[in-house]
């Protein structure tokens, strides 16, 4: 396929017509987007020809990788048999079912919940959109309709959506359009790097910020509360790890209240932890949960909710006509992609091999930046990894954030073929799950290159 293209048109139409998501539209004028035309395995091309390692996949989204044959033929075949149809008014199409019957299978039962039901939608906002109509649905046909108030966290990321955004806790976003919407009420993150007091370990923080939910319910009233909502690891906010204590007491205190919670998984599940969801990984009990992205591993949109038994039983049985649902829920293109890329990561056992020996080598070559200069601490889980760079390693001195230090290795990993994520001073990763070792090596060795370019500007700025 021809992928030479007059890059300098692209940025002028680009500018001209096109208004890109969570971007200062004026000074993206200014300097030109960045043109992607092309990519293959885990690898991006420009427009200028530059081989770029995406380590972010895509938007932590392509976990087979690019190139797919498999997925494009799904997606044609369906296209030539039904391309659209919707499922309202008492009808149905075949990917649609077959897939809700799949991940069903897919999602583990713990405990007493289990995940016979799917509602679709086509992103996790819209998705997170689904789950407030849900929940709030299940309180009043429980007969407890003060159940409004969901708790979520800061610098969560639930979507851009009104709802999606009121969920999410970036300050930035609630700054625009009067969020949060009515009745939704954050509280702290477990960022054990950031709040963890002097002395205080791991596991004693994780119980500490997991009580920061009760102190929330209590203060709203208990009766009043329906639901908490949380990221597996959150993704967007920066790669923030849980202790391994944090869930089990989150799990203890909505159970104790009776509320309902929801994994916001569009991130965490089809692999990404190194299971197809990802409270496996962690051991708790939603009700609910998000899922988007890997899905289809971003080759067409698609989204939606896994609805636990506790929750559909109410709803099937006691709701008569739930007033929700889009046009593209159950997109029959986009359920046939879904099946064929599940396909893909059942044969090729990318969870599997996630939990398993090439997981555990990313893990043990990430682990070992915790050796450079500049960086505070990195970690990982399954296959995504954060760390956080600091002017002193033994003070755990941060920078400020007008050093903009997080901006200046992005620009040195851009600027050597490698695309990995700056949220603040943490840089993150969430590579495709289809990695060799020697992909992990030569990633490893671009993050190396530029934290040691970013550690020369910053000592030229005398900032170490
Ligand atoms: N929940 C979570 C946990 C997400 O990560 C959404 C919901 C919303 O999904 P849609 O499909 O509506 O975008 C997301 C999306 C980033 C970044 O900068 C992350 C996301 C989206 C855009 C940017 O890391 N995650």
């Amino acid at each position: 396929m021809n992928t030479v293209v007059d890059t300098a048109l692209i940025q002028s139409l680009d500018s001209a017509h096109f208004l890109h998501p969570f971007t200062d539209f004026k000074d993206l004028s200014s300097r030109g987007a960045r043109v992607i035309t092309r990519a293959e395995g885990i690898y991006v091309w420009d427009s200028e020809g530059k081989k770029i390692l995406d380590a972010m996949s895509g938007l932590w989204c392509v976990n087979v990788g690019y190139g797919r044959k498999a997925l494009a033929d799904a997606a044609h075949q369906q296209m030539m048999t039904l391309p659209y149809y919707n499922s309202f008014f008492q009808t149905t199409n075949v990917p649609a079912v077959q897939l809700a019957a799949k991940l069903a299978s897919l999602a583990p039962t713990v405990g007493d919940r289990s995940f016979q039901h799917v509602f679709y939608s086509s992103s996790g906002s819209e998705s997170n959109d689904s789950n407030v109509r849900m929940v709030r649905r299940y309180w009043d046909l429980l007969g407890q309709p003060q159940r409004k108030v969901i708790i979520s966290r800061h610098n969560a990321y639930h979507g851009s959506t009104m709802a999606g955004a009121s969920l999410g806790g970036m300050s930035g976003m609630h700054a625009q359009g009067d969020l949060p919407i009515p009745n939704i009420t954050h509280i702290e993150q477990p960022y054990f790097f950031e709040n963890g007091k002097p002395g205080e370990t791991a596991d004693e923080f994780g119980v500490r910020a997991a009580g920061w939910l009760e102190e929330k319910i209590l203060a709203v009233g208990p009766n009043k509360v329906a639901a908490f909502i949380a990221e597996p690891v959150q993704g967007a906010g920066g790669v923030i790890i849980p202790p391994a204590t944090y869930w089990p007491e989150i799990q203890r205190i909505v159970d104790k209240y009776g509320i309902l919670l929801i994994s916001d998984e569009v991130i965490c599940a089809f692999g990404r932890l190194g299971h197809w969801f990802g409270y496996e990984k962690f051991g708790y009990k939603p009700d609910l949960v998000t899922f988007a992205k890997a899905v289809t591993s971003g080759y067409i949109p698609l989204g939606g909710v896994m609805v636990g038994n506790r929750v559909a039983k109410v709803l099937i049985e006691q709701g008569g006509e739930f007033n929700h649902g889009y046009t593209y829920s159950g997109h029959p293109v986009a359920c046939a992609v879904a099946l064929a890329n599940i396909g893909i990561m059942e044969q090729e056992q990318l969870p599997q091999k996630v939990h398993g020996e090439i997981g555990s080598y990313f893990a043990q070559r990430y682990a070992e930046l915790n050796d450079h200069p500049l960086v505070g601490l990195a970690e990982t889980c399954g296959f995504v990894g954060g760390l956080v760079l600091v002017k002193n390693k033994k003070t755990k001195e941060r920078f400020k954030d007008d050093d903009g230090v997080g901006m200046v290795c992005r620009g040195h990993c851009f600027g050597n073929g490698l695309i990995m994520r700056a949220v603040g001073d943490r840089m993150i990763i969430a590579p495709p799950l289809v990695m060799t070792r020697s992909d992990i090596d030569e990633m490893m060795r671009l993050i190396y290159l530029a934290l040691d370019l970013t550690q020369r500007d910053l000592k030229a700025r005398g900032l170490l």
